[in-house]
Formats: structure tokens, C-alpha cells, sequence
């Protein structure tokens, strides 16, 4: 595409077109080629979502949009699945699980099928948020599986990672050794409603406790584990005051 081409179509982007959005999105996904950006960013929150596969993250996701929607913000979300060939099925699942936002010109929507290699998916995704920034939203969600050493790549791009949990689907001990420990700023206990929830909770505020403490500028910030249970929107205000929270501590600090 010709520098010329690329800025035509950003001013596309910048006026709100989603269509160039989406196309933009798509260039940089297939061709692994990035934007000259020279405007300044607007200052989106980004927030990572991320955690084992069935724990709620897209409903979680789903949950956060509603909110911000009622507040009239516009959000983005960006699902990054680099093995969606496997779990293409999952996508579709996520796709219907959002499509009550589907007809909203405020949401933005798009899963990311990039079958990058290990680095290039970070560096893709930030390509495209970077893009997105360009758009004007006001959130921007990533909802990655964290599964993998690249996913969790993706989760240090964003401004707060939210690690999503389950009872009965994985210990502090299974966090830990998936990376997940080191990433959250924030834990949600999800499905509170069934069993073994808090025992989860405790769980993972002993492994935090035994963790370093994560120091944003001087202050030091302790991940806050809550419970919820996303499919009713229950704990989702509690969940966004504490994203709030930790936006406000980067943007003293950061
Ligand atoms: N019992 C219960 N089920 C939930 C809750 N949140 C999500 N689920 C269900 O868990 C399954 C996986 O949810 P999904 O959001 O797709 O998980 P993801 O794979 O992490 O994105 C779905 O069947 C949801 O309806 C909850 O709070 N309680
Ligand atoms: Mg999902």
C-alpha cells in the first residue's frame, strides 16, 4: 500500500469510518505492516482480559461493555486468538455472546486470527491498538486466552490486565505456572454462584501475597482478587471501580 493510499485511509479511520477501520485492521493482520501515525494518541484505557479457556472472559468482556455503554463511552474490543484455526468454534461462540452489540455504532468488534509467532503477536496487536487510538474510542478490551507465552506477551501492552478465574478450573499453583500471577493487576473470581469460589479467592491472594509487589512510579499496588458472577452482571460495578483505580494510580505514576 502506498504512503499515500495509508494516509487516506487513516483520515478515514480518524473520522470514525469503521469500515476503514476494519480494513486497516485487516492490513496490518495479513501483511504485518504498520501505520505512520504522526497525530498524538488519544489516551483510550486499554484493559487486557485474559485467563484459562470457559472461566467467563467474554462474558466478563460482554459485562464491561454493557457498563460502559450505559455511561455512553465507546469501547473497542479486540478477541486475539492465535490458534483460532483449533478453537474457530470458541470465536463464533464469543461472536454470538456479543452480538447484543453488534447494531451499536459505539462498539467496535474484531477477532484477530493472527497466527503470529512468538513477539510478532504483541507486536501486531500493539500496531492495531495504536490504530484504534487513532479512531477515538474511550476503552479499548483485549480478550486473549492465557494459555500461552505469546498471550501473555499481549497482556504487557496493555494499561491493565485483569486476570479472570473459575473455582474448580485451576489453582494459584496452575496461575503460576501459566504466567498469570505475574501479569494481573486485577483477579476475578468468576461463577461465584457455584462452589469453591472463595476458596479460590484465598487461594490466589496467598500466591499474590508471595509474589513481589507490583510498583507503579513509587507506589506500590496491590492486586485486589474480587468475585463475581458475570452472567448476572453481579461484581462488575466492583470490577470497574477497581479498573478505574488503577488507570488513576498510571496516570499519577506511569
Ligand atoms: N455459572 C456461571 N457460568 C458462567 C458465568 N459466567 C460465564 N459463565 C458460563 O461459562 C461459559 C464460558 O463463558 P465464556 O465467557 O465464553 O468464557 P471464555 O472462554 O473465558 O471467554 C459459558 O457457558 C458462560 O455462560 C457465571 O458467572 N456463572
Ligand atoms: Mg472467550
Amino acid at each position: 500500500m502506498s504512503q499515500l493510499d495509508q494516509q487516506l485511509l487513516l483520515s478515514r479511520v480518524r473520522e470514525g469510518d469503521r469500515q476503514a477501520l476494519a480494513k486497516a485492521i485487516t492490513i496490518i493482520e495479513s501483511f504485518a505492516q504498520s501505520f505512520n501515525i504522526s497525530e498524538t494518541l488519544t489516551t483510550a484505557q486499554v484493559i487486557g482480559v485474559t485467563g484459562a479457556p470457559g472461566v467467563g472472559k467474554s462474558t466478563t468482556v460482554d459485562a464491561l461493555i454493557k457498563l460502559l455503554r450505559q455511561k455512553n463511552f465507546s469501547v473497542a474490543v479486540l478477541a486475539v486468538d492465535p490458534s483460532s484455526p483449533i478453537s474457530g468454534g470458541a470465536l463464533l461462540g464469543d461472536r454470538i455472546r456479543l452480538s447484543n452489540h453488534f447494531t451499536d455504532p459505539k462498539v467496535f468488534i474484531r477477532s484477530l486470527a493472527t497466527r503470529g509467532h512468538l513477539g510478532g503477536l504483541s507486536v501486531s496487536t500493539k500496531a492495531i491498538l495504536d490504530l484504534i487510538q487513532v479512531a477515538k474510542f474511550d476503552y479499548i478490551i483485549v480478550e486473549t486466552v492465557g494459555v500461552g507465552q505469546s498471550e501473555v506477551e499481549v497482556m504487557r501492552i496493555v494499561d491493565t490486565v485483569v486476570v479472570v478465574l473459575a473455582p474448580g478450573m485451576g489453582d494459584g499453583i496452575q496461575a503460576s505456572k501459566a504466567g498469570l500471577l505475574e501479569i494481573g493487576d486485577i483477579y476475578l473470581i468468576n461463577k461465584s454462584d457455584r462452589d469453591g469460589a472463595k476458596e479460590t479467592a484465598q487461594d490466589i491472594e496467598r500466591s499474590i501475597s508471595m509474589s513481589p509487589a507490583k510498583i507503579i512510579g513509587e507506589v506500590s499496588w496491590i492486586p485486589p482478587v474480587l468475585l463475581g458472577t458475570m452472567q448476572s452482571g453481579k461484581g462488575i460495578d466492583e470490577l470497574m471501580e477497581k479498573i478505574a483505580s488503577h488507570r488513576e494510580l498510571l496516570n499519577k505514576n506511569g
